[in-house]
């Protein structure tokens, strides 16, 4: 496995691969790599020749009293993983690389950019979608894989690859949870033993939802309240959000039907979480 540093040596990788008539895929990612990145990048290699995993915490997509600082940062054990399963390439390049001294450019999804974690989160997909279109540009493959467990991020990437006609696929693969039902995130590190368990109220809340659904209930309303009630037996943890939307436009439904988007994100402590289901 190869590890590259610089937009140039990345770029020229793959076009030789491209050249040789195989195909590229990449997965970004921000390191602290568990079964969820792995689930993507075992995609790309069931659909693409080659592969790219990219590791890079992305400054600009944290807010001034975010996580960026303390953001998990396992390098060697992450190298580890890949090569395992198998990656070609990964790219891992300094801030300096991705954002030169004195750029100014970034690529703002409008609209879509200000709702569910773009409203908690004042400019995070601006920097989302201007690093991920930069790593696009920069690899240049046919393939790019993300998680359902971003939901929202999806909605935004998928706009901005379609608004600037950008030649590439994205994939998007199933949320990976633990045993006991969490979602996988690189952020669950932060959790002590007690806010472990206490981070289970988001997947019970979707599952409540989901029975509820299932179960032929369609008003978003009710079924917002019912997610609420499960949120209330657990008071340690703060509701950021309960949403029902269009999953193209992150626009709020009243009635669910397929292609919608239940979301969920709370505050366990410090801790920011996120969970969802699509509607079949
Ligand atoms: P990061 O949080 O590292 O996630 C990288 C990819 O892994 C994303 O596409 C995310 O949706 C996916 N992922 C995370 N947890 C998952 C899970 N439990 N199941 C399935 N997929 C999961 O998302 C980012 O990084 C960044 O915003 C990035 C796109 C790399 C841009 O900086």
């Amino acid at each position: 496995m190869r590890v590259i540093r610089t937009i140039a040596e990345l770029r020229a990788w793959s076009r030789e691969v491209r050249i040789a008539g195989k195909s590229v895929g990449l997965v970004p990612t921000m390191g602290a790599l568990h079964e969820g990145h792995l689930s993507l990048v075992r995609a790309a290699k069931g659909s693409c020749d080659a592969v790219a995993a990219s590791i890079f915490v992305n400054p600009t997509q944290f807010g001034p009293n975010e996580d960026f600082a303390l953001y998990p940062r396992t390098f060697d054990a992450d190298c580890a993983l890949l090569e395992t399963d198998g990656v070609d390439v990964v790219f891992a390049p300094a801030p300096d690389e991705m954002y030169r001294p004195g750029s100014t450019t970034f690529v703002e999804v409008a609209g879509l950019s200000e709702r569910l974690d773009g409203k908690s989160r004042p400019g995070h997909f601006r920097g989302v979608a201007t690093v991920v279109a930069k790593l696009l540009i920069a690899a240049e493959p046919d393939r790019a894989f993300f998680g359902q467990k971003d939901a929202a991020q999806v909605a935004v990437l998928r706009r901005m690859v379609a608004d600037l006609a950008l030649p590439v696929e994205l994939v998007v693969s199933p949320i990976v949870r633990e045993t006991d039902g969490l979602a996988m995130s690189s952020r669950n590190r932060y959790l002590n033993a007690e806010e472990r368990k206490q981070a289970l109220v988001l997947s019970r809340a979707l599952n409540a939802v989901q029975g509820l659904s299932l179960g032929g209930e369609t008003r978003a309303s009710v079924l917002i309240e019912a997610a609420r009630r499960v949120f209330a037996a657990e008071p340690a943890v703060r509701v950021d959000y309960i949403a029902v939307v269009d999953w193209a436009t992150l626009e709020p439904v009243d009635e669910i039907r397929g292609g919608v988007l239940f979301a969920v994100a709370a505050y366990v402590r410090k801790t920011r979480l996120i969970d969802n289901f699509v509607v079949e």
